[in-house]
């Protein structure tokens, strides 16, 4: 199935990467098994130098993990896929494999915080450099560009600010200096946004969110789009060896099925959720990209299918309010991540962007009072009632 590239993605949700079975299952069975027996000798040896190909290790690749990573890599409309076991393991292998000692990183200021601290302070360690600028200004990327820039990273709707990137101009900028693109899609999931279609090379997530979708299972995916590309960076991942295990696989393979119809949903109840913040008296500003007064509103009609879960507000008590909100919701739940069923409601400085410290957060627009929101597939009016009895309270 996951050969038809003419089928609309939410049946590509569905059907890709579902391949024949024994005892024809129509959902690819769980190998959870860490090693596959040879018939011989002979058979061994020929799997290891790649002559024949089939199962060897599960570090290497099992057919469970194959499955879920083929159905990523047909929803981003890429060649494969790599399954990590955490969107951090993703990140850090995409930049073990891609850059050497006296390499520069340009990257977006409003990432997820350790993205940022993983450049700063430990590919930092192995003589990397990075500058950190505001991406959807294409200036200050162009101005960023060094001649040993080997990757412009981007992620896009920004953690937690939502600022927006345009990839199409940031992609043609790169392609002339000879730079890859890799792109965070985590915000909006392949549903919303297919970053391979606006020029970018590499894609990654945090399937711990949207793709996985249920708030049960860490894990992370790297897309490619071609064949040598794909093999290098399966011999990096497997040297790192931070590979999601089979069980991990089969339930987020088994969450994407829903993807299409929950992003549906994440956006419906998203879109009435952003409304009701803007025009509550006691708001300061809402950042949403279904909302006109979005900063970057046009980029983000051309690149998402539909606007997505994720709001940041703050209080016009900024931090001090913020707090009062937070500790009186009732039916939404205080806690961090993103992209599950259930909303979530969260204060970066103090937790998800902590380890980024104070001036790095100011610069990137996260600022102390901002209250970031993952809207789930609830009915809507429940998460209203909430806010609004949390916020007369603010
Ligand atoms: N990329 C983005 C955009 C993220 O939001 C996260 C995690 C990651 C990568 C890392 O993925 P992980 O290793 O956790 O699977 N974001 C989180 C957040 O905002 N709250 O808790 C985790």
């Amino acid at each position: 199935m996951s050969e038809n590239k003419n089928l609309d993605i939410a049946s590509k949700c569905v059907h890709a990467g579902v391949g024949e079975y024994e005892h024809g299952p129509v959902v690819p069975p769980i190998y959870q098994t860490s090693t596959f027996k040879f018939e011989s000798a002979e058979h061994g040896g020929s799997l290891f130098k790649g002559e024949q190909k089939g199962y060897i290790y599960t570090r290497m690749q099992n057919p469970t993990v194959e499955a879920m990573e083929d159905t990523v890599a047909a929803l981003e409309g890429g060649y494969k896929a790599l399954g990590c076991a955490s969107g951090m393991a993703a990140i850090h292998t995409v930049f073990a494999a891609l850059l050497h000692a006296g390499d520069h990183v340009v990257c977006s200021k409003s990432v997820y915080g350790p993205t940022s601290t993983l450049l700063a302070s430990v590919m930092s360690n192995f003589n990397i450099a990075t500058t950190f600028v505001n991406t959807s200004d294409i200036k200050k990327v162009e101005e960023a560009i060094k001649p040993n820039t080997k990757i412009i990273y981007i992620e896009t709707p920004g953690n937690p600010t939502l600022e927006t990137t345009d990839l199409e101009l940031v992609s043609e900028l790169a392609r002339k200096n000879n730079i890859q693109v890799v792109v965070d899609n985590t915000f909006m999931s392949p549903v919303l946004q297919r970053p391979f279609e606006f020029g970018a090379d590499i894609v990654v997530h945090s399937m711990t969110k949207f793709l996985n979708g249920h708030a049960d299972v860490v894990a992370g995916i790297i897309v490619v789009k071609d064949k040598e590309t794909y093999s290098h960076f399966r011999k990096t991942l497997n040297q790192i060896g931070g590979v999601i295990d089979p069980f991990n696989s089969f339930l987020v393979h088994r969450g994407i099925k829903t993807l299409a119809i929950r992003m549906k949903k994440h956006s419906e109840n998203a879109m009435k959720i952003a409304d009701f913040l803007e025009s509550h008296p006691k708001i300061d500003w809402v950042r949403y990209p279904g909302l006109k007064s979005f900063p970057n509103y046009d980029v983000a009609q051309k690149q998402h299918d539909a606007p997505g879960g994720m709001i940041s507000f703050e209080l016009k008590g900024g931090l001090e309010a913020g707090k009062v909100v937070m500790n009186n919701v009732k039916f939404c739940q205080l806690a961090v991540s993103l992209g599950g069923v259930e909303t979530l409601i969260q204060h970066p400085a103090s937790m998800t962007h902590l380890t980024m410290g104070k001036e790095a957060r100011e610069s990137a627009g996260i600022t102390d009072g901002l209250v970031r929101l993952s809207v789930g597939i609830e009915h809507v009016d429940d998460i209203i009632d909430d806010l609004k009895q949390a916020l007369e309270k603010a």
